[in-house]
């Protein structure tokens, strides 16, 4: 196997995730390691390997690469053991799982495997896309291979949803979850973000995902894996609105930002341990 990239987290960076993704001080297991249910939320399975290095570069997978124009595009996140520790020293081993040629944009899909340095158990794997505007045409396949749940796109029911989550986030969110490890400017600076055609700076989607991750575990339980398109940017200080409905051992979500209407989570799916019954 080849090198991988170590990462050591601790209670802090577990809580200061939390707080990135919106935890309320009230939120007890969630900000006081004092806790007896201190816990990490599942979706913090995308932290470990964030800056993990890849056996490759953008530039390389597709032409005109350019930092400024890549947005998050979807996520698959699986948790593959639990409870998950609230400290640890990972290592995380990612590499190439396809590129996609969308034309007008270049689509690039990282798979990596988090292992416990320790103990060699795995703990997270994690499928993240990257659409790159500007970066298609270079005669690459047109569509993804099919990957299972990694690939699921799931059609919320006819009816009305199950349960309604609606969430504020604050004009200081993406200034407090960029600590958590995701240091593109793009969600600081505006001098950057106005370059990829946004005049403020957006949200980081890992951070409306850990939102709505939140909103279906509070509301329904631990689940196994999740899977997200990012359809619509986030800017800090919006109302986010996630939609579930619960089809058996799945929770189809999906997350609207309540000031435009417009979805910025769609086809979104996950499946529950236990069916759901281990709370938070
Ligand atoms: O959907 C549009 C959009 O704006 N989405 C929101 C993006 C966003 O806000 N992301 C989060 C913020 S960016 C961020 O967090 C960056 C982070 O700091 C770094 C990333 C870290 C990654 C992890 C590393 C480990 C947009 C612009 C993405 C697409 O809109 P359009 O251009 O209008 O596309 P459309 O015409 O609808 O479709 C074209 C083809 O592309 C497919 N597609 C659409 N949205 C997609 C997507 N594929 C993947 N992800 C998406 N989000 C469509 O299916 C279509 O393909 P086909 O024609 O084959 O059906």
């Amino acid at each position: 196997q080849a090198e991988g990239t170590d990462f050591a987290y601790d209670e802090r960076d577990v809580i200061l995730y939390n707080l990135g993704v919106g935890a309320k001080r009230t939120d007890l297991p969630l900000v006081f390691e004092n806790d007896d249910n201190f816990q990490a939320l599942p979706t913090f399975g995308v932290i470990p390997t964030f800056n993990a290095t890849a056996p490759f570069s953008l530039s390389e997978l597709v032409p005109n690469f350019s930092p400024m124009m890549l947005l998050h595009g979807e996520q698959y996140l699986e948790i593959r053991s639990f409870p998950i520790p609230t400290e640890a020293v990972t290592t995380s081993y990612p590499k190439l799982v396809e590129v996609v040629d969308k034309g007008n944009a270049g689509i690039v899909v990282t798979g990596s495997t988090t292992k416990d340095k320790k103990t060699g158990k795995e703990l997270f794997y994690n499928e993240s896309t990257v659409f790159i505007r500007g970066s298609g045409g270079f005669g690459g396949a047109k569509k993804g291979t099919d990957r299972g749940a990694a690939t699921t796109v799931y059609k919320p029911p006819k009816r009305a949803p199950d349960t309604i989550v609606e969430e504020a986030t604050t004009e200081e969110q993406a200034a407090i979850y960029r600590l958590s490890g995701d240091r593109n400017p793009l969600h600081i600076d505006s001098e950057f973000s106005k370059v990829g055609g946004f005049k403020t700076p957006i949200l980081h989607g890992l951070c409306f995902f850990g939102i709505a991750g939140k909103a279906v575990v509070q509301s329904y339980g631990m689940f196994r894996n999740i899977k997200v398109r990012f359809a619509g940017i986030v800017l800090p200080g919006q109302t986010l609105v996630t939609e579930m409905w619960k089809e058996g051992n799945v929770v189809i979500f999906q997350t609207k930002v309540k000031e435009t209407g417009k979805l910025c989570i769609a086809g979104a799916g996950a499946e529950l341990v236990d069916g759901g019954k281990s709370k938070l």
